[in-house]
């Protein structure tokens, strides 16, 4: 196998053994290469007869490409059933639309392994674009489900599709494209925060319990919102509580979801502690999305997955929801027989969430009064993924180390190194301020727009500094945007990709500076002298 998209990847470079760091092994990877190799041949095909491409096939390649996003899918057997719809749909399209397109026909039948071998250049560029529609893939699904869709954000992704598999690509030929993936992402980052805010209403600051209330309960993870409303409606009235973790606990900030008086709290912090934290809890944990890691044995059969999340041996809930075999795990394990005080990593009792643009730029007159009178010296945006690597102890200690009169934005699950620490009020608001899952990212710009547009000047002049984490390939698509947006002087940690080649790295640290994460003292000596 060959694999490095994500952080974690084998030795800083690549997983090439018989199974990758994440648990995925060589065959589930061949057949992830293989699912990517159809849908660059489908790309390939439909190029030039877009029109002909149904809402059904661009669901499908939706749905294919986030089953290969890290942490998503496991199972063989889906993955070959994918496969085969790739295939039918290619043939059925070229049966009716047989394409014209010079260099069509010889193109077909492309195998990605062909990319992993390529120049270093071409190899890091198409990665780049590979793993950014990977990314918004797992955005646009979303949205999706919410009856939301954009045809510029559909057709992109065959755009994409077609420039990973050309033979003949350069690097000025692939560049604009990789940019192009961030302005794409931003649209559908646009597109998902209308999806859930039409949806579910306007997020607003929530103070969330991490205390577990006796009886029974069930943990639902992931980004889908959609999954947790249908949870909730089918367990109102059971007795059962429910309870978020990792990137679900922002859904606690939207009325229509925190309506239900049985939603109760968040249990547990970071996807990467889930193995310990899932080991002996009383009740069924549901993912909805990423991140996913192989359940050991003494607890998987209390997993239960939806959409285009499997694993072996884990219970998947179809499309229609029914999540009755969740629900009656739930009442057989009965919870815990009293309250359970547990705790964030630092001893907090309770995490808050719900800062979103709108509540943000509601406040944003405090906030440029603030800056101005000097009350706030500098805002950091610490944000992104979270992650096993002990180097992730950087963004606790930069949090407890920024000085008081810095505000600090959250977003996604890398927040859970501090989110339960108390960093007292500035100018009136917390001094951290949870934004919501990654895809709020989107809420990240809007207010980073909106004070540029009220101090009249650009992003970069502000006295603002980015401070990113990166795990999985959502976060290589919103660096993307970033980059679209013109965003400099980026920090990036823990480590740089792998796939980043030192010529494609030089690139973008001459034309964005962006800048490895060293240690806490020494970059926030840097950030503030600016
Ligand atoms: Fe991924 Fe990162 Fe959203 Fe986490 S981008 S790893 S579970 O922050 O959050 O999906
Ligand atoms: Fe390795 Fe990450 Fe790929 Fe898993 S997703 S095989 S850990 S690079």
């Amino acid at each position: 196998m060959f694999c490095f998209q994500c952080e974690q990847t084998a030795a800083g470079s690549a997983c090439t053994g018989k199974a990758g760091v994440c648990g995925k092994k060589a065959d589930t990877a061949a057949l992830q290469d293989q699912l990517t190799s159809q849908l660059i041949d489908l790309a390939i095909s439909a190029r030039g007869n877009e029109r002909y491409l149904t809402p059904a096939i661009d669901k499908m390649v939706l749905e294919c490409l986030f089953a290969t996003v890290t942490n998503v899918n496991f199972d063989d057997h889906v993955l070959t059933q994918l496969i085969d719809r790739v295939e039918r749909e290619k043939a059925r399209f070229n049966d009716k639309h047989s394409c014209q397109h010079d260099g069509c026909q010889s193109s077909t039948n492309y195998d990605i392994s062909q990319l992993w071998n390529s120049n270093e250049d071409i190899r890091s560029l198409k990665s780049l674009i590979l793993f950014g529609i990977r990314g918004m893939s797992a955005y646009a699904y979303h949205a999706n489900v919410l009856g939301y869709h954009d045809k510029e954000v559909a057709r992109f992704f065959y755009k994409a599709l077609c420039a990973i598999g050309s033979q003949d690509a350069e690097m000025d030929t692939l560049l604009p494209v990789v940019l192009e993936t961030g302005a794409i992402n931003l649209r559908c980052m646009e597109l998902l925060d209308k999806a859930n805010t039409e949806t579910f209403g306007t997020p607003e600051p929530r103070q969330v319990s991490l205390t577990v209330e006796k009886g029974p309960f069930i943990v639902i993870s992931g980004h889908d919102l959609y999954d947790l409303k249908e949870l909730l409606k089918q367990t109102d009235g059971t007795g059962i509580n429910i309870y978020t973790h990792g990137e679900m606990l922002p859904a606690h900030s939207y009325p229509g979801i925190n309506k239900y008086p049985h939603l109760k709290g968040n249990f547990g912090t970071a996807w990467q502690n889930q193995q310990t934290e899932f080991a002996d809890i009383p009740a069924p944990v549901l993912f909805t999305t990423n991140c996913l890691m192989p359940p050991k044995p003494s607890y998987i059969d209390r997993v239960f997955s939806t959409e285009v999340v499997a694993y072996p041996g884990v219970t998947h809930i179809g499309e229609k929801r029914n999540f009755t075999p969740v629900i009656q795990k739930a009442l057989s394990l009965g919870g815990y027989a009293k309250d359970m005080h547990f705790t964030g990593i630092n001893g907090g009792k309770s995490v808050m969430t719900g800062f979103g643009h709108c509540t943000v730029l509601s406040a944003a007159d405090t906030v440029i009064a603030a800056i101005k009178e000097g009350m706030i010296r500098h805002i950091f945006l610490v944000g992104g993924c979270d992650g096993a690597k002990p180097g992730r102890n950087y963004y606790t200690e930069f949090v407890q180390k920024a000085p008081e009169d810095s505000l600090i934005l959250t977003l996604a699950c890398g927040k859970y190194r501090f989110n339960d620490l108390n960093l007292g009020t500035i100018g009136g608001l917390p001094r951290l301020l949870d934004m919501g899952q990654c895809n709020d990212a989107y809420s990240a710009i809007k207010v980073a727009q909106a004070l540029a547009d009220a101090f009249q000047c650009s992003v970069n002049d502000l006295p603002l500094t980015l401070v990113l984490s990166w795990y999985e390939q959502k976060a290589v698509c919103i660096l993307l945007t970033l980059l679209h947006l013109g965003i400099k002087n980026i920090w990036l940690g823990p480590t740089l990709p792998a796939f980043l080649s030192p010529n494609v790295l030089d690139f973008l640290v001459e034309k964005y500076n962006i800048t490895p994460v060293s240690t806490p003292e020494n970059d926030l000596t840097k950030m503030l002298s600016h």
